[in-house]
């Protein structure tokens, strides 16, 4: 009984203390966690943009640039997302370029100079196929995943991959060696059967086994703890069975989002997004976790008013964290999600960026 007591007083002892653990003693991603809560407990949604300061619609970084300073946002706007967002596909080979053809080392260095701005970074992984040496869209062969989880045949293979991503993001760090706490977003749109670990690819038990294996690797064998687990289904028909089938559990994930992406009238993707939304944001309350629309964005954005009418329109009423749209690719001519100066809706683009809701930096 005295025992049981005492486990009982020593329990709500750390409890108390870990709910007023020093800022000094956060972790790099606890510190990221809290910044965020009070800027969404402030009504403030922050905006972010993949690959900004790697190119732009018409520009892209030089080889031997050392200043991250160019981005189609700034020229629109005078002011910088406040998420940037990259890509590390290839960093599963130590490529010195990610499938993007962003040099490794401007990852790292944008990642920092971005954090030491005040901006927060966010990752996801466009990874080749392990068994089938494709690329991530290589659906063919429906035991990739199977392959590398413990006991299959490229299992020792892949655990490779997991270690070169460690490595990279373990290097990024400011010149004083704090890690950036990085938004850390594998194996998205996994509701799709787009990509090899994708819906039909794999089973609800697979999945979430390759969840935990990265998991157990990155965060805990490797002890990265400048990671924030980010999890994001596709919008698609998402439905709050959908979104919760295959979550690996609140312990191994941060912030929960979605990638949602406008193909056809702005009265349908509101609605899919704010399905989306509402799915998202009731989950992220009963599970005490930070929501985020993790991707989205009409491609080319061929409406004037799509900022301000469209995407402010879907997201206002909603407490998410970020919104992030697409990357302005420099050599396909239609593949951009944010304005440029003289885009049909940079002007619009501007007032959103003015709106008090919306942060940029
Ligand atoms: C897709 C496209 C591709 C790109 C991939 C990974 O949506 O933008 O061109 O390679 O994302 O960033």
């Amino acid at each position: 009984m005295r025992t049981r007591l005492y486990s009982i007083v020593s329990a709500l002892a750390a409890l108390v203390l870990a709910s007023c653990t020093p800022a000094s003693q956060q972790s790099p991603a606890e510190a990221l966690l809290d910044r965020l809560t009070t800027l969404v407990e402030d009504g403030k949604i922050m905006y972010g943009h993949q690959d900004d300061y790697m190119y732009g619609h018409a520009w892209k970084l030089a080889e031997d640039a050392t200043e991250y300073v160019l981005s189609d946002v700034k020229s629109v706007t005078d002011s910088y997302p406040a998420v940037f967002g990259t890509d590390l596909g290839g960093i599963e080979f130590c490529w010195d370029a990610s499938l993007d053809k962003n040099p490794f080392k401007h990852i790292r260095e944008a990642a920092i100079a971005h954090h030491e701005r005040g901006g927060f970074v966010t990752f996801s992984w466009h990874l080749r196929n392990p068994l089938t040496g494709g690329d991530t869209w290589d659906v063919t062969s429906d035991q990739v995943v199977a392959s590398i989880l413990p006991g299959g045949e490229k299992h020792e293979y892949f655990m490779e991959w997991l270690a070169n991503a460690a490595d990279f993001m373990e290097s990024i760090k400011t010149a004083d060696g704090t890690p950036v706490p990085i938004i850390w977003r594998p194996w998205h749109e996994h509701t799709g059967s787009w990509f090899w670990w994708g819906q039909k690819l794999c089973t609800t038990e697979q999945y979430k086994a390759l969840w935990k294996m990265t998991y157990d690797y990155m965060a805990v064998e490797r002890g990265l703890d400048h990671l924030v687990w980010s999890y994001s289904p596709g919008s698609g028909g998402l439905t709050p069975e959908r979104f919760e089938e295959r979550y690996p559990g609140d312990d191994m994930v941060d912030m929960v989002g979605f990638d949602c992406y406008q193909y056809s009238d702005d009265a349908a993707y509101i609605a899919e997004m704010k399905n989306a939304l509402e799915i998202t944001c009731d989950f992220a309350k009963k599970h005490g976790k930070l929501a985020a629309v993790t991707e989205t964005g009409y491609e080319s954005i061929p409406n004037p008013k799509w900022w301000t009418e469209t995407l402010y329109e879907a997201v206002k009423d909603y407490p998410v964290s970020y919104v992030l749209t697409w990357r302005n690719a420099c050599d396909m001519e239609h593949h951009y999600y944010a304005p440029f100066p003289g885009q049909v809706s940079a002007d619009d683009f501007k007032a959103f960026a003015g709106l008090d809701q919306m942060m940029f930096l």
